[in-house]
């Protein structure tokens, strides 16, 4: 299925999100997965639904239940797609990935999935604020870290991280992801991350070129 089809697909998508019709997500959703990978089914389509989702909100023309109920049906359905472990490990460096600070889960969990998926055995932090990250990352001696964001203010945290952990003489690569760093381009340079990815196969790319240094 092109890029094209999938960005059709996107709008049907959205409609069926709006009135949370969920047998009619759902085989939207699994049509187009007869038609190409997971993966690029969530990006080209459920993403641009989801985003769309947001702008209409800020704009004050959905309520927020609305994307709460119809985060939660796609959040299902990656969760039955995209599988939680590959065959193959790459395990150094230790690398984790971990959500600040918001509750904006489901980025996270496609790039984690992602990740192992592609071999790389990362450790799953969950959702933490700042020190108890901190604290994880010093015990775990972790070299890469992924941060998940969806909020500026949980942007903002990241410098935090940073400070903390040059303060203790961590030499850790951090790579950022998620809405408030697609809305600004200069931010991820601004609280201290070494890189910044658009999309999961991004967090991929990145991992593969730093783990180089280790080998
Ligand atoms: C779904 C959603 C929710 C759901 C979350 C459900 C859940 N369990 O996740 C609910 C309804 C709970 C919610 C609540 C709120 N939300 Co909300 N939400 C969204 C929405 C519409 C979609 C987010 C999403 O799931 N996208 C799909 C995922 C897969 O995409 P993604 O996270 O971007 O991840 C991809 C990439 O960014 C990247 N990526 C992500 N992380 C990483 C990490 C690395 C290292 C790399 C390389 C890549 C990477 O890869 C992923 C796969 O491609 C966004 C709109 C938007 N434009 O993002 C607003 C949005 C994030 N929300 C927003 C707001 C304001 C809120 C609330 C404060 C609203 C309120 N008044 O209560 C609360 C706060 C909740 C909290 N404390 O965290 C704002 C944030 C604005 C800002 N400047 O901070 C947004 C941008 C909406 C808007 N347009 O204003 N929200």
């Amino acid at each position: 299925m092109g890029e094209n089809r999938l960005g059709q697909s996107a709008n049907k998508l959205y409609e069926a999100l709006v009135l949370l019709d969920r047998p009619r997500i759902e085989e939207i959703f699994i049509q187009a997965v007869g038609h190409a990978s997971p993966l690029q089914v969530i990006e080209d389509m459920m993403i641009p639904a989801l985003r769309r989702l947001g702008d209409e909100w800020s704009a004050g023309r959905i309520a927020l239940s609305q994307i709460y109920m119809g985060s939660r049906i796609c959040e299902d359905l990656v969760e039955r797609v995209l599988p939680a472990s590959a065959v193959e490990r790459k395990s150094y460096p230790p690398m984790a990935i971990v959500l600040l600070h918001d509750y904006h889960t489901l980025g996270k969990r496609i790039v984690l999935s992602v990740m192992r998926a592609s071999g790389f055995n990362i450790l799953d932090f969950g959702h933490m604020e700042t020190d108890e990250l901190v604290g994880r990352v010093l015990s775990s001696d972790v070299k890469i870290l992924l941060i998940s964001v969806l909020m500026l203010s949980s942007a903002l945290k990241v410098k935090d991280v940073r400070a903390a952990l040059d303060a203790k003489g961590a030499r850790v690569r951090i790579a950022v992801g998620g809405a408030p760093f697609l809305f600004d381009s200069k931010l991820w340079r601004e609280v201290g991350a070494d890189a910044m990815g658009y999309n999961a196969a991004d967090a991929v790319a990145i991992v593969q070129d730093w783990r180089k240094d280790w080998s």
